[in-house]
């Protein structure tokens, strides 16, 4: 490893290798800057000097050892922190090509490749000043989730964290001279954020089980908006589990539909429903579909330590009626379902929400939504316990630690 890569300059694409009109790489670390003036010439094949003004934009070619011209690029210095910390975007033509010969350049000249959630800040430096000039701890988990957040409601509530939220909470309790007693309150309240928080940045997954024919399929299909699942009208359709990756209300969740349960007719039909077993036993959340039409010959086996919501499905049709529902499942929330015309989507959607202690994820607020947080407070409120009569210095470190790392 060169001495710049010991020194920590990472580089990493900040945008999908595939055609497009730009690539945008990032450089970070101390040095950022120097290191970019060993790939980096002007139009006649001169060095070009970074330093200076941070948030200028230069142009220039990258370029290899040899001097080979790579790509014509724009860049941009940022500095991440106090300490000299640098992020360079480099924005060079789209392709998968260039931006990999770039990259390439870049560990030549002492950079570590790394992934874009990887790198301090993840690629958003324009936040940086937002989040007080401090690119560490949670400004760089807000930043790094947003790059994977497929809802606008995680966006939203992502950045929420970053300009209020649970940054603004953090700073009044470091400010504000409150005794431990008055801390234990607000912490707690904060840990109790992890039960949904924590669904934000990792999707829960959902099987959905039953008995064969109930309409699992066709649930999956509707609440996923995207027919990926095979429905007949012949039980045993569902063989290999299907994924449909969703969202639930804004929510990000992986639904996994799965085999239908019934005396099966041969080894692969078992196999098949080992599998749906296995998913079943595996997942956040079970949706149990039953046929609201006939009571289930054979259920799937349920235990008590994961939550499950039953959806009473074929509601439109002559002959559905609650009574369906067994009593071994009544102490289960039920929602009637209509597979076919929609109804009742809403409610399930609702349900599958509130399983997952989810139905306050709209309300706002600040939230815990990585590990390191829920830890920071955990230790925070372990440290009040200690000392009920002033704000403790561990607990104020836990919670200075939770907002810069
Ligand atoms: N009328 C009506 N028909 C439905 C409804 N849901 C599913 N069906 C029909 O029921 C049949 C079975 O549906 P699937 O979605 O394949 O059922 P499944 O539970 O996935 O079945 P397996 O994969 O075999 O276990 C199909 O003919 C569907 O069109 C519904 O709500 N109403
Ligand atoms: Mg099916």
């Amino acid at each position: 490893m060169s001495a710049l890569a010991s020194a920590g300059i990472q580089a990493a694409l900040l945008t999908p290798l595939g055609p497009a009109g730009i690539t945008v790489v990032q450089v970070v670390g101390r040095g950022a800057a120097d290191l970019l003036r060993a790939v980096l010439r002007d139009g006649k094949g001169q060095p070009i000097n970074l330093r200076g003004k941070a948030g200028k934009i230069h142009h220039g070619y990258i370029v290899e050892a040899d001097g080979q011209r790579v790509d014509e690029v724009v860049l941009c210095v940022s500095r991440l922190t106090q300490q000299g910390r640098q992020a360079v975007d480099i924005c060079c033509h789209g392709g998968v090509r260039p931006a990999q010969k770039i990259m390439e350049v870049l560990a030549a000249a002492g950079a570590s490749p790394v992934q874009a959630q990887d790198l301090p800040g993840a690629g958003l430096a324009q936040f940086v000043d937002i989040a007080g000039g401090s690119c560490q701890g949670l400004a760089a988990e807000v930043l790094g989730e947003l790059c994977r957040a497929h809802t606008d409601l995680t966006v939203r509530i992502l950045l929420e964290q970053l300009t209020g939220g649970l940054t603004a909470e953090l700073l009044r309790l470091l400010n504000e001279e409150l005794s431990a007693k008055q801390m234990r309150q607000p912490i707690d309240r904060l840990l109790a954020t992890w039960n949904w928080g924590r669904r934000l940045t990792t999707p829960p997954t959902v099987a959905i089980i039953g008995p064969a024919n109930a309409g699992k399929s066709s649930l999956a299909n509707l609440l996923s908006s995207r027919p990926a699942s095979i429905v007949t009208p012949h039980p045993g359709t569902t063989r290999d589990w299907v994924t449909h990756q969703t969202s639930l209300d804004g929510l990000s969740v992986v639904l996994i539909d799965t085999a239908g349960h019934r005396d099966p007719v041969d080894a692969l039909e078992i196999e098949a429903i080992r599998r749906a077993d296995q998913q079943s036993r595996r997942a956040d959340l079970r949706l149990l579909v039953i046929d609201g039409t006939s009571p289930p010959q054979t259920l799937p086996q349920l235990s008590d330590r994961i939550q499950t919501v039953v959806a009473l499905n074929k509601a439109d049709l002559k002959g559905f009626s609650a009574k369906a529902v067994p009593a071994e499942l009544v102490r289960w929330p039920c929602v009637k379902t209509s597979a076919l015309t929609g109804q009742g989507r809403k409610e399930l959607t609702a349900a599958l929400l509130k399983a997952l202690n989810c139905e306050k994820l709209r309300d706002g607020g600040p939230l815990l939504f990585t590990e390191r947080q829920k830890k920071c407070l955990e230790k925070a409120a372990r440290a009040l316990k200690e000392d009920d009569q002033t704000l403790s210095g561990p607990a104020r470190t836990a919670l200075r630690e939770c907002l810069d790392d």
